[in-house]
């Protein structure tokens, strides 16, 4: 859902009760037809088998205490515990590579140049847990377009902020950081990957990746990247964190798939924070309506 026109916005302006506000007026208007987002309206339309009329959002409180973000931690609690520590401003994300028009964007200008939505996705951890979160963001694809991706530019890479000084958890060799994820360029592309610079109405919690993160909802969750300070465009794979780590483990790709275990895990179910009884994890995360067409003729065994 379209909240706020780019130009309206105003980075140090988003507070809860404008963009709340906001939200209300936009769904009034929304349900007048207008205003309305194509790709945004298929991402929150529930089409059969992604049932999200059955599913209730996440509170914040659950959202914002129970994450992963190993730069500050690697329990559930450290995360709300420590990422306080991270100064979100200034920031600035540089985006470069095979583009005919590299830039370093300040996040002001981030927050102001594409129309910020409202997108509701699931959530699903490679750990078998997930949760329903409503972000605030816009297309990775409207940034990668202002940069202009050269004919050789097949994958995206992205980077997260790697200081010490700010985040405890650097000092220990669990990832070799910088954190670290990528995209194959249509997947970069496709309508529901987005930066997300908020969420439940306001600016991202620190813990949540601020001041900008990527979230794609197909992907289990270790794909969607926290504190992005670059993204690259390439002609080869990149090398991503958790693939680096542990590559039997964790592949490139990493869609949600029911079918396919972890080594040490089945990835059949998961359970959904706030639930008792475990739900059974859907193909491409239940977005398979809008992603399995980027997957034909590939074996999801072999490119898992
Ligand atoms: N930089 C960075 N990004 C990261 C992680 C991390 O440890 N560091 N954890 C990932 C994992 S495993 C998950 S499940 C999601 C969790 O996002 P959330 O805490 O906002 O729910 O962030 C992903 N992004
Ligand atoms: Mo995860």
């Amino acid at each position: 859902m379209l909240i706020r026109k780019p130009a309206d916005i105003e980075p140090s302006e988003i507070t809860p009760k404008d963009v709340y506000l906001n939200r209300r007026q936009f769904m009034v208007t929304s349900a007048g037809g207008l205003l309305v987002a194509a790709d945004a309206m298929a991402a929150l339309t529930a089409k059969p088998g992604t049932p999200l009329k059955d599913e209730k959002t996440n509170s914040l409180k659950e959202a914002t205490t129970y994450n992963n973000y190993y730069e500050f931690g690697v329990d559930k609690e450290d995360p709300a515990k420590h990422a306080g520590s991270l100064k979100t401003r200034p920031w600035s994300v540089v985006v470069e590579g095979e583009v005919a028009k590299p830039k370093t964007f300040s996040i002001e200008e981030l927050l102001k140049f594409a129309p910020l939505e409202e997108r509701i996705y699931r959530m699903r951890c490679v750990e078998g847990w997930s949760m329903v979160i409503p972000w605030i963001g816009f297309s990775l694809a409207a940034l990668l377009k202002q940069v202009e991706p050269t004919g050789k530019g097949k994958y995206v890479a992205f980077e997260t902020l790697n200081d010490p000084k700010q985040m405890p958890g650097v000092k220990y060799p669990i990832l070799d950081w910088p954190y670290r994820e990528g995209l194959r360029m249509d997947e970069a592309m496709h309508p529901l990957t987005i930066l997300s610079v908020g969420m439940y109405g306001d600016v991202l919690p620190n813990q949540n990746g601020a001041p900008i993160r990527l979230v794609v909802p197909w992907k289990y969750g270790f794909k969607s990247i926290k504190s992005i300070v670059r993204i690259r465009v390439v002609e080869q794979q990149p090398k991503t964190s958790w693939n680096m780590a542990a590559p039997n483990e964790y592949g490139f790709y990493s869609n949600v798939n029911p079918k396919v275990d972890h080594p040490r895990w089945s990835q059949a179910t998961e359970r959904r924070i706030g639930e008792f009884s475990r739900r059974k994890t859907l193909l491409f995360n239940g977005y398979a309506d809008q992603v399995a067409g980027l997957y034909g003729g590939m074996d999801l065994l072999k490119y898992f």
